[in-house]
């Protein structure tokens, strides 16, 4: 893993309903991310946040597409940003925001790599287009967006489509899908570990198998929606699901993660404090950052944390 990590914040909240996802980037430098880096032995800069477009929809061509204009010129000014990180050696940190956000980081960062591996880490799919989507929200189309379908404005986000190929994607965390979306799983053959996956299987056996799996890509980059976790343990997300990966088990996912050193970029997104309680969320995300980038229990950090 690269010892400088550039953190970026992506206050969007136009991707979705619920107001107060934009205060998921300051929500988690609150919970201490810098310093829990710099303890580890990182190079953290933290560059601020990105500017949130306010341009509005024009044509009825994008219809259930909600906030489209907006969202396209804050993942073209956040891909270029990301694609800048990149290219200076150094890790891309992102925050969101709403998981919208994914579509500019995945664009900045697949222009750096051939062949480039994603854990997309979500209770949903991620999978919707227009004609799919129950809701016009954007931020329920980002993996498919990613891979080629959907709004030419989003599949085309930095200049060239698509920047990640179906068979280089595990899913993780899955048990909200659209009908759209199942049929889309089934057509591209994605490869899920869905929660019955995950109970039968427990999260060591899928994450070794990820990284099986995911071994020989150049470069893979980590998308972790914060509702992939049970909303007891993780409240303040949007749209909460039921019966979701413990924190324990997430916890252990990044500790594996770290083991391998084949991340080489992430995202944590949905983290809404107007939602959570007392910022628990936001901790999480924290801890299990502080989890992919090396912290072990056994080790000295510097600091007391609870992992
Ligand atoms: N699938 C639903 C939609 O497209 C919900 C998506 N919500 C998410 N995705 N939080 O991660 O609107
Ligand atoms: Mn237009
Ligand atoms: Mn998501
Ligand atoms: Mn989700």
């Amino acid at each position: 893993m690269e010892k400088k990590i550039s953190i970026l914040g992506v206050p969007m909240d136009l991707g979705q309903s619920r107001r107060g996802v934009d205060m998921g980037p300051s929500a988690i430098r609150y919970a201490g991310i810098v310093e829990r880096l710099q303890r580890l032995g990182y190079t953290v800069q933290d560059l601020g946040n990105i500017a949130i477009s306010e341009e509005k929809n024009n044509t009825s061509s994008e219809q259930n597409l909600n906030n489209l204009h907006a969202i396209v010129k804050t993942n073209e000014a956040l891909a270029s940003k990301v694609d800048e990180i990149v290219k200076n050696n150094e890790f891309p940190l992102v925050f969101g925001g709403d998981h919208s956000i994914s579509i500019g980081t995945l664009a900045g960062i697949s222009q750096n790599y051939q062949n480039l591996g994603v854990i997309w880490y979500d209770a949903h799919g991620d999978l919707n287009v227009p004609e799919t989507s129950p809701s016009g929200n954007i931020h329920g189309m980002p993996l498919a967006s990613s891979m080629g379908f959907g709004h030419e404005l989003l599949t085309n986000i930095a200049g060239f489509a698509p920047k990640v190929k179906p068979e280089n994607v595990v899913m993780i965390g899955v048990r909200d899908l659209d009908q759209g979306e199942k049929v889309l799983i089934k057509k591209l053959g994605l490869k899920v570990y869905s929660m019955h996956e995950i109970d039968r299987l427990g999260m060591a056996r899928v994450i070794e198998e990820t990284i099986e799996y995911l071994k020989d890509k150049d470069g893979v980059h980590l998308s972790l929606d914060l509702d992939a976790l049970d909303p007891t343990e993780c409240p303040g997300v949007g749209t909460p699901v039921i019966g979701g990966v413990t924190y324990r088990e997430s916890h252990l996912a990044m500790e594996m993660l770290a083991e391998s050193n084949l991340i080489t970029s992430a995202e944590f997104v949905e983290v809404n404090p107007i939602l959570d309680e007392k910022n628990k969320t936001a901790d999480v995300a924290a801890t299990l950052m502080g989890s992919l980038f090396g912290e072990k229990i056994l080790e000295p950090s510097g600091k007391k944390v609870i992992i």
